[in-house]
């Protein structure tokens, strides 16, 4: 199809493309360009020249009697008419400029062809880019599809579309003021408007912009592409542009040279990408910009480290060393996934500038959201309002960018108010190719890069052969985000020159692609000669520069050598400069009592109960929930809801930052929560009274998120990785929906630590219990979790030191599911006052929220209390453990449906029941406590979920380890099944009565072996 590509081409090939440039000499008829935007409208389908006249003397009666654009037309066309022949004044005249020697006909053909002219104008702008020539290959089509639009003029018969014939191509033409081609000019010939649409629309760019809805953005874009001579760039401009695709492709070369057997996913196909970011650094440094936050696949990840991010290149080199020992705990990563952070002087703008590349799973694109939760919580903690200091820009591969549901998540996220970054700038190295898989077998959208039009986001395809073009596009791009702020997509259509990595054979799937890219001359040497034949540089000069920087890298080989150890410490890419002590360790290994001042828990209970803006009319259940609290507060006792806001209250009175976000968490799911009342009377008026707490207290965030785990729970993480000074928690609407976001729990939050050191506090609040809700909305699948826990089952552990922190410490996650609304108290509390940051997993309950028993006292909350990792028994059982026959081990809401039957059976002096308030990491030292007490009595594990899930299989082993195998912990509780928990009430609740009866049978497991 490529033959049909260009008009230029093809009418200069058939020597029809008649004539040089030559411009015929103005015509008398020259209106501004403003007054033609009436040519946009429909042509009717009855024009004539009666037509055209009806028009003109309705609108001389009365200019509103036409339409605006008509309007428009006439007046100023009225305006420019030479003064003798404003008397005559007919719309023929007018619009030909000439006197009346117009016949009717000829004058409905002049408004014919400029109808047709804005309109083929209109066509290149919306459908140039299929025709653009973006593949450096010759041989693809980027949107997945040959066909040419029938309204582009590709061949000199579809000027026929438009009812205009070859004569036409030297009739001058008025431009709309849609339309930037002109320069200086107002009009122009037919065949230098195509010259000029082609040039803009179909040269290397292919600019995707017109389904944008606000008509500012438009115009913007088309001036951007459209001006003439807006591509120049100057021979210093040229010369860094080749010195830094000179770094990109002799970085790969070398890393081949050295390294041939080793996979590094290098970026040979696409070395414009390092150019390409560096552009889009140095337009934003100018604009403002000191933090740039990054997030990219494995391709081409190494040569960004060192060229953009500048990472010493001796410590990429010894990452390539085998024998090389690492020093830091845990499993590393790959040297493709790690990330890093810099700070510099940006060359271009003298002015300081810190990039950092976060570090990232496989998984792709998983790293979208968490780049944008850093990138907002920077911003939020500079005051950053608007984003013009920190902005994130995000790398991405074709497939990936068109095939993860992360990718869609994370747009949608753009401008959301407490989730937008005002504007990332998006760059697809589309090499088109996903590991062996075509485009047309990987995705049904025309381009990799459909997803952004969902955000109005404006995309630009570039063929990355052409540097110049791609530099331009970057330009505009960093402006695009600095003016508007909002995302932009740069789609650099390009190849990829090996296999998926270098291992790979790619002629096994791809043979003919394969065969060109063998013979495609590297992108270097093709921008090198051409600034060569223009004189811009010497062969010499080309030749020491690529020099000089072998050199760099070989002087940086060498000393990698010296390396005798790997620190991936080196390679964080969110440091905490003042929580650590230098060597990166907590400063202490304890943290303080989590109790508050009876006098704070007051203060922060009545302002929970009440409204803090004058004239607010709030709901009148909302006010009963307020009088309730007040009722508690007076009576010193807290609910659920009231511990979590004398949690978060307290922390923003010592200045910690506090944001919850989840789907509807403002009032709650189960409409518990109330964080925000709404004006029942002034349409969005709203009042966040956990911001009216303390004078200086730091900022409360609470926001509804938009319908999404994977992206909303990424963000989070990312928002918690900027400072250790925030308590960030997620809340899914259901624990259950975490699964969607299982990758971000699987990939960053367990092992984040290990693969990264790199410390995270996140906090997920899951809804969990068996409520007769149904298999879905059930359970919030602890299993999973504690299947992750990675303190041993086996070993049991030496009581030394503070224990309780040190294993804390240890851990890559606390799980916890608490009774009381104290214990949830404390432990949002504690996980601030530790010297360290470690994920918060907490099952939060559903049915307790509201349950009188499930109530706390100002006593358990006061100075000097603390979290209890257990509840132990504290009745009658407690007093006299001697004569207890059984203990009931359990967790979470189960406890209070076992207390209640216990009472009910009055066994209270017979059977303990000790709560597991944090399970993970497991408190070994007071289970031992607990088993020892209650020496003669047997153990029993009562969970209500399924034997196959809940806790069971993880508390298991570690009771054995506490009772050295000696004695059994049987098991009561659902018996093992597929599903979470039926949809039956019925049978919930004889599943219920069927496991309580065994829990108090004492006699159940009589003669069991165990
Ligand atoms: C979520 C996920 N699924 C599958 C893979 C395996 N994988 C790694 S790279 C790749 C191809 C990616 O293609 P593209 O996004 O076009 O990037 P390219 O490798 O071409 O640069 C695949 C399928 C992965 N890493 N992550
Ligand atoms: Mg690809």
């Amino acid at each position: 199809m490529s033959q049909f590509r260009s008009l230029a081409g093809v009418l200069r090939g058939s020597g029809l493309w008649m004539l040089s440039r030559n411009r015929p000499g103005r015509q008398a008829f020259n209106p501004c360009r403003g007054c033609s935007s009436g040519a946009a409208q429909p042509l009717p389908s009855a024009l004539s020249s009666s037509y055209v006249e009806e028009m003109y003397y309705a609108w001389l009666e009365d200019p509103k009697n036409v339409h605006k654009s008509w309007d428009a037309y006439f007046r100023n066309a009225q305006a420019i008419s030479p003064a003798g022949e404003v008397e005559e004044r007919r719309p023929s005249t007018l619009l030909q400029g000439r006197a009346l020697s117009q016949t009717p006909a000829m004058s409905q053909k002049v408004v014919e062809d400029h109808l047709a002219v804005h309109n083929l104008i209109r066509a290149y702008q919306i459908r140039g880019h299929h025709v653009a020539q973006l593949d450096p290959l010759g041989i693809l089509t980027a949107d997945v599809d040959s066909f040419v639009p029938s309204d582009l003029i590709t061949t000199i018969d579809k000027l026929g579309f438009y009812g205009l014939d070859e004569s036409d191509l030297n009739k001058t033409f008025q431009l709309p003021s849609t339309t930037f081609i002109g320069g200086q000019e107002t009009t122009l010939p037919l065949r230098e408007i195509i010259h000029r649409l082609e040039t803009s629309y179909c040269g290397h760019i292919g600019v995707e912009f017109m389904f944008i809805n606000n008509v500012e953005q438009c115009q913007w874009i088309r001036q951007k592409f459209e001006s003439p001579g807006i591509m120049k760039f100057t021979d210093r401009e040229k010369r860094t542009l080749l010195a830094r695709l000179v770094r990109s492709t002799r970085f790969e070369d070398f890393l081949a040279r050295k390294w041939s057997s080793e996979k590094r996913f290098g970026l040979e196909g696409c070395e414009v990408l390092i150019p390409a970011l560096k552009m889009i650094i140095d337009k934003s440094s100018a604009a403002g910009i000191e933090s740039v936050i990054m997030g990219m696949p494995h391709r081409g990840r190494l040569n960004v480290l060192a060229n953009v991010v500048r990472k010493d290149l001796d410590q990429i080199f010894c990452q390539f060393d085998p024998k090389l020992e690492a020093a830091d705990e845990g499993s590393g990563d790959v040297k493709y996934h790690l990330g890093m952070y810099h700070e510099r002087i940006n060359r271009e703008t003298d002015k300081d500038i810190t990039l950092s590349l976060m570090a990232n799973p496989s998984h792709l694109e998983a790293v979208d959201p968490v780049v944008q939760g850093k990138t907002k919580a920077e911003q939020f903690y500079r005051g950053d309002t608007e984003g013009k200091k920190v902005m994130s820009i995000l790398i991405h591969g074709d497939a990936a960018f068109a095939g993860q549901g992360v990718v869609y998540e994370t747009f949608h996220l753009s401008e959301l108010p407490s989730y937008t970054t005002q504007g990332t700038i998006h760059v697809v190295v589309n090499n088109q190719i996903g590991f062996t898989t075509d485009p047309r077998m990987a995705r049904s959208s025309p381009y990799p890069t459909d997803v952004a039009r969902v955000v109005n986001a404006p995309i630009f395809h570039v063929n990355a052969d052409d540097p110049e073009a791609v530099m331009h596009v970057c330009r505009v791009a960093a402006e695009w985000r600095s003016t508007f702020n909002k995302d932009v997509v740069i789609d650099l259509v390009c190849y990829r020159r090996f296999g998926h990595n270098e291992m790979d054979e790619p002629m096994f799937t791809q043979p003919l692609m394969y065969k060109q890219i063998r013979k495609q001359e590297h992108v270097l040497k093709k921008y090198a000669d051409k600034l060569i034949s223009e004189g811009v540089v010497t062969l010499q000069e080309f030749e020491e520069e690529v020099a000089k920087y072998d050199k760099i890298c070989e002087e940086a080989y060498t000393s990698s050598k010296d390396e005798k150890i790997l620190h991936i410490r080196h390679w964080l890419d969110s440091p905490w400069p003042n929580f650590f002590t230098v060597e990166g360790e907590p400063k202490c290994m304890s943290y303080p009592p989590t109790g508050l001042p009876e006098e704070d828990l007051k203060h922060i209970g009545e302002t929970a109960s009440s409204v803090p803006l004058q004239d607010f009319s709030i709901h009148s259940g909302v006010s009963r929930i307020l009088r309730g609290r007040a009722d508690m507060v007076s009576k010193r006792t807290v609910d659920w809801a009231l511990g979590e806001y004398m949690a978060f209250g307290s922390l923003l009175k010592d200045g910690i930052h506090v944001r919850l976000s989840g789907q509807d968490v403002e009032r709650g799911t189960f409409s518990h929560r109330h964080h925000v009342l709404h004006d029942q009377e002034v349409d969005k008026r709203f009042c966040v009274p956990m911001n009216h707490l303390w004078p200086n207290q730091a900022p409360y965030t609470v926001c509804n998120s938009s319908l999404s785990e994977y992206g909303v729970l990424g963000f989070e993480l990312g928002f918690a990785m900027a400072s250790p000074n925030a308590l960030v928690c997620w809340e899914a609407q259901f624990g259950d929906f975490h699964n969607t976001a299982q990758c971000i729990i699987d990939q960053f939050i367990s092992p984040g630590q290990a693969k990264w050191v790199r410390n995270n506090g996140i906090v997920l609040l899951l809804p969990h219990g068996m409520e007769g809700m149904g298999p879905e909305h059930s359970s919030a699948r602890p299993e999973r979790f504690l299947q992750m826990s990675k303190d041993d089952p086996d070993r049991y552990p030496e009581f030394t030191g503070d224990f309780e922190v040190q294993q804390l410490y240890d851990c890559n996650w606390i799980v916890v599911n608490c009774s009381t609304p104290a214990n949830y108290f404390h432990v949002l509390r504690r996980q601030i006052l530790l010297p360290f940051r470690k994920p918060l997993i907490i099952f939060t309950p559903k049915s307790l929220l509201r349950l009188p028993e499930a109530r706390s006292s100002f006593d358990e909350m006061t100075t000097e209390t603390k979290f209890r990792r257990i509840i132990p028994d504290e009745g009658p059982a407690s007093k006299n453990p001697d004569k207890v026959k059984r203990v009931i081990f359990c967790t979470g809401k189960v406890y209070y449906e076992l207390a209640k039957e216990r009472k009910q059976l009055k066994l209270e002096e017979t059977v303990a029941i000790v709560r597991l308030e944090q399970i993970s990491p497991f408190p070994f030292d007071l289970i031992k406590a607990e088993v020892e007490m209650y020496a003669n009595a047997e153990l029993i594990w009562c969970q209500e979920e399924h034997k196959n899930m809940g806790y069971y299989d993880y508390v298991r082993p570690r009771f054995l380890t506490v009772l050295s195998n000696k004695k059994p912990i049987w098991y009561v509780g659902r018996d093992p099944a597929a599903a979470p928990a039926t949809g039956n009430k019925f049978t919930h609740l004889a599943e219920l009565k069927r496991f309580m009866d065994t829990a108090f049978d004492l006699n159940a497991f009589e003669g069991r072996s165990f």
